[in-house]
């Protein structure tokens, strides 16, 4: 970064400061991940300089003589690697993807089902205080109280009352398997259009490590950064049929220009996720999570749903009488990042809710084995504990304990240790 040292030190200093960070501390928010250097790279080329709405072949603008080939390729990859017939590798990022399916399929004020997001649902599955909720009708399914799991015989009954014409599955803190199938069931009955918004499981997906919407799902929706490790953007997949109405919807619905240095990283992502050590890897999360999930229950901690099949885990901390919210900033002086998060059937407010969320993707980049959970577990039941008494030095000390472990298994893609 000598250039950028030179033309502007305040923000070359923070990058420097934000690499070490990465590097020192535990990080444990499941949408949060490594790239590799190839991703990094390709994220900062050249590409970022040119225009290209439309898509390959039928541009807007001239000399695509190569971002042709860098789209098309991503395309590709994505198709293959999901196996879906199309693959539309524009959508800057998860929001903006999701906005786009309801342009392809809904007008304003139709009816949309989704998983509450304090079920573990997202913003843009039709929330309240999301564009999805307040410009069309959102129908809103959760988790059974007593099991932390979807009922999809409810989802069912839901479905036939209110006749979606979208309907979506997936979420950012479910910690249990997607029946696509099932849901694809519901979605065929009630002549809705079936979206796997899989932004979290994408690299579970792709690495075997999660059945596949593929077959069941109209259009996949995801992000590329989280378990795929890509870059920060976003693809749309769908069946043959739905191939021109997402398009559409993407450019001139919704966006202009594609992020042409974005794509390129896309399409390295995609390149990676196909080869034999991702599915190695994406299998190491599941194994991982499973591993700290069982060691957390084992101290104590009451984990939604009772455990994991993914790679998250959403813990309720009630019983341990700490907020989500002072447990997460104490876990966070420890070197251990975490987020806050409501849990099904709060009683606390979303900004300072019941829960912590954590999970296995970007410790497994570093190559953290399962043997080290029950020493993670530690930590954080210490810090936990630490944080009702107010007993900084023990915080401290895990600190240290933790950069030790960082130190032993480096991060992919940085070049601080
Ligand atoms: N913000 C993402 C997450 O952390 O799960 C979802 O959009």
């Amino acid at each position: 970064m000598s250039h950028l040292a030179v033309t502007d030190p305040e923000i070359a200093r923070l990058v420097v400061a934000e690499e070490q960070l990465q590097a020192d501390t535990l990080r444990l928010i499941p949408s949060e991940n490594y790239v590799s250097h190839a991703v990094l790279e390709a994220t900062g080329t050249v590409l970022q300089n040119k225009y290209s709405e439309g898509y390959p072949g039928k541009r807007y603008y001239e000399g695509q003589q190569n971002i042709d080939q860098v789209e098309t390729l991503a395309i590709e990859r994505a198709k293959t690697l999901f196996a879906m017939d199309h693959a539309n590798v524009q959508p800057y990022s998860g929001s903006p993807a999701n906005l786009a399916v309801y342009l392809a399929f809904l007008q304003p004020g139709d009816t949309v089902m989704g998983m509450a997001l304090p079920m573990g649902g997202h913003l843009t599955h039709g929330w309240g205080v999301s564009a999805t909720g307040s410009w069309f009708r959102g129908v809103q399914y959760g988790v059974e109280q007593a099991t932390g799991r979807t009922d999809l015989d409810k989802v069912r009954d839901l479905a036939l009352a209110e006749r979606p014409k979208l309907i979506f599955c997936g979420g950012t803190a479910v910690p249990r398997t997607i029946d696509f199938a099932g849901f694809a069931e519901i979605a065929r009955e009630v002549g809705a259009v079936l979206v796997a918004d899989v932004a979290h499981i994408a690299g579970l997906i792709a690495g075997g490590a999660h059945p596949s919407p593929a077959g069941h799902a109209d259009v996949v929706s995801t992000t590329t950064h989280k378990t795929l490790r890509g870059p920060r953007g976003a693809m749309l997949l769908s069946t043959a049929e739905h191939a021109k109405a997402i398009d559409r919807a993407v450019f001139p619905g919704l966006q202009g220009g594609p992020h042409n240095h974005t794509t390129a990283a896309i399409a390295v992502a995609l390149k990676e996720a196909a080869g034999e050590d991702f599915r190695v890897y994406a299998r190491q999360v599941v194994t991982n999570a499973r591993t700290l999930g069982e060691e957390l229950a084992a101290r104590g901690f009451d984990l939604v749903s009772g455990g994991t099949d993914n790679h998250l885990l959403l813990i309720d901390l009630t019983g341990k009488d700490v907020p989500g919210k002072v447990a997460a900033k104490a876990l966070d002086r420890a070197g251990i990042v975490v987020n806050y998060n409501t849990v099904p059937y709060d009683t606390r407010k979303p900004f300072d809710p019941s829960g912590i969320r954590i999970g296995t993707p970007a410790l497994t980049s570093r190559g953290i084995p399962a043997s080290a959970m029950a020493t993670v577990a530690e930590w954080i039941d210490l810090v936990v504990t630490a944080a009702r008494t107010g007993d900084e030095a023990a915080i401290t000390k895990v600190r240290a304990d933790v950069k030790a472990l960082m130190d032993a298994y480096p991060a992919p893609g940085l070049s601080v240790r």
